[in-house]
């Protein structure tokens, strides 16, 4: 389930646009136009049987994430939407909660240290110690420190709700962060396992989340 029963015009539009494309798909695929090969090697039928797209680029349904104040987006695990460009730069993150839900969000394989809960005091388990999981209340912001280190490559920073991060409240880092020359410090390539073996995709990158880009505002 894609859509919102609310969702705008335009959006409609595009998932409507989605599923002509799918049924297109479908149809080659009955007929013996393409095989399931075919599919598996384009990246748009996975081995979970996933077939993709069966959203349009952006979202408007809930439990998802922007970047920056940018809009929301579908999920897609060929999108990097946060770029750490180099090993030990102090940054800080201000993760605000757009209202109605809990959110237990989990920074995977790096720790921070919780500096601002907005107008509610740092809880006493909160203050001074490393975290890699943050609870955000519902319409409140928990901003913290952290400091990626040598370990580079692609990593997820998601809600762990599970119908949360499974809908798109799930974003993929890249941490260009390892040693100089070696595949952690480079793009991580998006794998795409089949039955005959594992292709790989270059991934897409926001602009938004790419600290390399010129600001948007
Ligand atoms: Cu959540």
């Amino acid at each position: 389930m894609c859509l919102s029963t609310r969702a705008s015009r335009i959006r409609k539009k595009e998932a409507q646009n989605a599923r002509a494309i799918r049924a297109e798909i479908i149809r080659a695929l009955s007929v013996g136009e393409i095989s399931r090969r075919d599919l598996f090697r384009w990246g748009i039928f996975t081995t979970g049987g996933q077939f993709i797209p069966d959203c349009a680029e952006t979202a408007t349904f809930p439990w998802t994430i922007k970047i920056n104040g940018q809009p929301a987006h579908s999920m897609n695990a060929n999108r990097i939407s946060l770029l750490i460009p180099k090993a030990g730069e102090i940054a800080h993150w201000t993760l605000v909660d757009g209202g109605g839900w809990d959110h237990p969000i989990h920074l995977p394989f790096e720790e921070g240290v919780t500096l601002d809960r907005g107008p509610n005091p740092i809880p006493v388990t909160e203050r001074l110690v490393r975290k890699d999981g943050w609870r955000l209340r519902a319409g409140g912001s928990v901003t913290f420190q952290v400091q990626f280190g040598e370990y580079g490559g692609s990593y997820v920073n998601h809600c762990h709700n599970t119908v949360h991060e499974d809908t798109a409240m799930l974003m993929r880092l890249q941490l260009l962060t390892g040693l100089a020359g070696s595949p952690q410090a480079a793009i991580t390539d998006t794998p795409n396992p089949s039955p005959d073996g594992v292709t790989f995709a270059t991934p897409e990158i926001l602009p938004e989340g790419d600290p390399r880009q010129p600001l948007r505002v």
